[in-house]
């Protein structure tokens, strides 16, 4: 049985996990009240991020590379094209743009617009960052101009981390995606397997609902 600690990004490995028929537990964590205090979790990651996974005497974070060992170890079944595959390249570039490009930068916007003092939310890396954002957006958005997943004609694990990546960007700094983002949102969240991994991610559905709510 793996261990899923925290949600977050964590939600890109549930719903893999989910993708692959692999049981797991998820174990809570939260960053935000007494995470120091958090013993267990500090001892499976002491930088103190999620997520993490512990799978027997495996300890492992950050959520692409998370991704790649579940895939390597106990798949990758259609979720990866093969190496000779004309889409291979294709797949693993978005797998990391979704992280790298894309959901990263929107931590550094989210940070300052959210987290820092008033007087240092308007500053020059804020809108470096959001460059960054739009100027990888703009490789997926040509991408899905003519194929229906990120890596071409069917699912794969590419498009779980960059699904999670756009919505993050939507729930938290402002990002409308045009109707061929939209459409493609709809088609990769529509899977079974993302609405067990909602349902097994309760803060994460809490997150979404209330944003839902709010609008
Ligand atoms: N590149 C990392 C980013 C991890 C990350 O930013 N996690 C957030 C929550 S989703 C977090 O733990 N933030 C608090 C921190 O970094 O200390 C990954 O993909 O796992």
């Amino acid at each position: 049985m793996i261990t899923l600690y925290g949600e977050g990004r964590g939600f890109r490995v549930a719903w893999l996990m989910e993708e692959m028929g692999l049981s797991y537990r998820l174990r809570q964590v939260d960053l935000l009240h007494g995470v120091e205090k958090d013993t267990e979790f500090l001892a499976v990651n002491p930088a103190g991020f999620i997520p993490a996974i512990v799978d027997g005497d495996t300890v492992m974070v950050e959520s692409i590379a998370i991704m790649e060992y579940l895939l390597a170890r106990y798949g990758p079944g259609s979720l990866v094209p093969t190496p000779g595959d004309p889409d291979f390249a294709t797949y693993q570039q978005f797998l990391h743009i979704g992280e790298a490009g894309l959901a990263g930068p929107v931590n550094a916007i989210v940070a300052t617009k959210i987290l820092a003092p008033e007087e240092e939310r308007q500053n020059w890396t804020v809108g470096w960052a959001r460059d960054v954002f739009n100027s990888r957006l703009g490789l997926v958005s040509r991408q899905l101009a003519h194929k229906p997943y990120i890596a071409g004609e069917t699912f794969t694990a590419a498009d779980i981390s960059v699904t999670y990546a756009l919505e993050l960007a939507q729930r938290t700094i402002g990002f409308a995606p045009g109707a061929t983002e939209k459409d493609y949102i709809a088609r990769t969240t529509a899977r079974d397997a993302y609405r067990r991994a909602m349902d097994n991610c309760p803060a994460t559905k809490a997150w979404v609902a209330g944003l839902a709510g709010a609008k």
